[in-house]
């Protein structure tokens, strides 16, 4: 799905600002919030999630649905378009309205839609525009949840991810337009390379009415000094570029590849993606970017800051890149769903690569029952992980494909965090998934991130996938307090799966707790002197296994949980910087240790 742009034959509006804002307190129908101005005096930043902007704990542990308002104008040039409101993300459940009509619904929390204005509002007049958001999840929504009602009939929600479920419009909402009689629909880029020479492999989608004859296809690579380095004609097809400049890690390098549609030799629509040439592969135990060993330094993340919860904010997304880059960090995975559109445009211009993750996160009812005692249920049952999961599931693959496909920095699909993968019926869940993803993307390998529960000689389906993903909390919550055994442990179990499977293994999470400013004599745990123990025992352990190709650390920054969660004091505290991105003792530790790597990596 292409994310709207300004181009010659294309206008984009942005509606971010603060919009009017209401909780629905019964029924969505009968109280028909789109049919009239919202009542009360809230209102509401667009980008953001709702929940910690106001005062009030109704609105914050609100379970439900809420509505955004705000009045919007056609620009009155229009006359020739067809234009879309695109909704960037609404988490989870969005519905748009135009004045009085519902346009259009969309389920899934971090990926857009469009609902199509035209023949609705004609170009000049103003609309109502009410977006419904609904935050509920159940057993078929991805990620899962338990809704329960009490006796009173509140509601509330549990679920089983380890962080807030924040809710609301927190990505920018756009109008926009494309040309009504022609129009680029979809662009897929595929790159390679010969030799010196880059391949862009291209397939272009076009809506082009009957009416509408004697259009052609023609694409038009620029470097990035807009110097054209290739043409060719048609809707799919290769175009090669002589001596290209690589997309490499931490040396990004972007062409233009414009698709244009022309008639009678003038273009009637273009627009243009960001395109990286490079090649992924996975050989033996080795990860290849461009042909050459790569080993990932860096983070599990999550968009996450102070008031804005999940709401996308440039300066935080800059500054995060920024110590990224200070700390030695050639990567990142978007856990645990898909990041905001910005920061993958991001992460391409600046060459930081990503492991990119659907919002399927969740589907472990054993951890549950392991950590709590709850008594054991079977995630992979009719009840909970089902069909109508899976599809629902299917399509956050599909929608997470559509969306990034384009990015050079995505060199990995992670189809799920912590799934049960040692309970009976994962296979039979997981087989079609890992088919349909690739189906949709047969150049890149595919990932699963696999729960410490589920050891080698326990999980059932690695084999399916590319990478072994392995989240790892030796030293943690198991062998608390104990690095000499975790140490023994982790070592023992990673050559298990080094000797079970060939393939190449990344650390995508290993971590421990820990309050900013505590120090101790005795290496507690939650001190900052725990958490570079910690650290320095796994990566003595990293470099004893050549297997290992990667290491990301949980978390980036610490972040907010869910309140149930006793057992987290205001938020998960595992960050390697706090929420307000200030360094821990180990920031400097993994400096030092990954900017060495960064320098063996430049020398091969
Ligand atoms: C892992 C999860 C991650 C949690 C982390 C933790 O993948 O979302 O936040 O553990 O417990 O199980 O800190």
């Amino acid at each position: 799905m292409l994310k709207p742009q300004a181009t010659s034959t294309r206008d984009l509006v942005n509606l971010d600002g603060t919009w009017r804002f209401a909780l629905v307190q019964s029924d969505l129908d009968s109280e028909a919030p789109w049919s009239k101005p919202l009542p009360g005096t809230l209102d509401a930043p667009v980008p953001a999630s709702y929940n910690d902007i106001f005062v009030d704990p109704a609105i914050h542990n609100h379970v439900g649905w809420v509505s955004y308002q705000r009045t919007v104008t056609v620009p009155r040039g229009w006359t020739q378009d067809r234009y879309f409101v695109r909704v960037s993300a609404a988490t989870h459940k969005g519905r748009v309205y135009i004045n009085d009509k519902f346009v259009t619904e969309h389920i899934g929390g971090y990926t857009p839609f469009d609902a199509e204005v035209t023949g609705l509002v004609k170009p000049g007049e103003s609309f109502r525009l009410t977006i419904t958001v609904n935050n509920e999840l159940t057993n078929t929504t991805i990620p899962p949840g338990i809704l329960e009602v009490n006796e009173k009939g509140k509601k509330s929600q549990r679920y089983f991810h380890d962080f807030y479920n924040y809710a609301g419009l927190a990505r920018s909402v756009w109008l926009y337009s494309v040309p009504a009689a022609e129009y680029v629909k979809d662009v897929t880029v595929v790159t390679d390379v010969e030799g010196k020479t880059g391949v862009i492999n291209y397939d272009i989608k076009t809506d082009v009415q009957e009416s509408t004859s004697g259009t052609s296809v023609h694409v038009v690579v620029l470097d990035e000094t807009d110097k054209i380095v290739a043409e060719a004609d048609g809707a799919k097809g290769a175009v090669k570029i002589d001596n290209a400049t690589l997309w490499q890690p931490g040396a990004a390098y972007l062409y233009q590849f414009r698709a244009e549609i022309r008639k009678d030799g003038k273009v009637v629509d273009t627009y243009s993606v960001a395109t990286g040439i490079r090649t992924i592969e996975v050989r033996g135990y080795e990860f290849l970017i461009n042909g050459k060993p790569f080993y990932f330094t860096g983070f599990g993340r999550h968009e996450d800051t102070a008031v804005r919860g999940k709401g996308h904010d440039s300066a935080y997304m800059v500054h995060d890149f920024q110590l990224m880059d200070w700390i030695g960090a050639n990567s990142f995975r978007t856990s645990h769903y898909p990041y905001a559109e910005e920061v993958m445009d991001f992460a391409d211009r600046h060459g930081v690569v990503v492991i990119d993750e659907t919002p399927a996160v969740g589907l472990n009812l054993f951890i549950e029952s392991g950590l709590f005692g709850k008594g054991a249920r079977a995630t992979w049952s009719d009840d909970f992980c089902n069909d109508q999961t899976r599809e629902a599931h299917a399509d956050s693959i599909r929608e997470l494909v559509a969306r990034d496909k384009n990015h050079a920095c995505v060199v990995l699909w992670s189809i799920s965090n912590e799934p049960s993968t040692s309970e009976k019926g994962a296979r039979e869940y997981f087989e079609p998934l890992v088919k349909l993803t690739r189906e949709l993307d047969p150049s890149r390998p595919v990932c699963f991130i696999n729960v410490m529960f589920a050891t080698f000689d326990k999980d059932l389906i690695t084999d399916l996938f590319d990478v072994i993903c392995l989240n790892r909390y030796y030293g943690w919550y198991a062998h608390t307090g104990d690095l000499e055994s975790a140490e023994t442990a982790f070592e023992t179990e990673l050559k298990g799966w080094v000797a079970k499977y060939k393939k190449p293994i990344v650390m995508t999470e290993y971590g421990a707790d820990t309050m900013s400013g505590m120090r101790s004599h005795y290496c507690t745990p939650w001190s900052e002197d725990y958490q570079v123990a910690y650290y320095n025992m796994c990566h003595r352990v990293h470099d004893r296994v050549p297997e290992v190709v990667g290491e990301q650390v949980w978390n980036f920054a610490d972040f907010q949980t869910a309140a149930n969660h006793i057992f987290r004091v205001d938020g998960n505290k595992k960050g390697i910087f706090t929420r307000d991105r200030k360094p821990k003792a180990i920031a400097a530790v993994l400096r030092e240790r990954w900017n060495a790597k960064l320098d063996e990596l430049a020398k091969l």
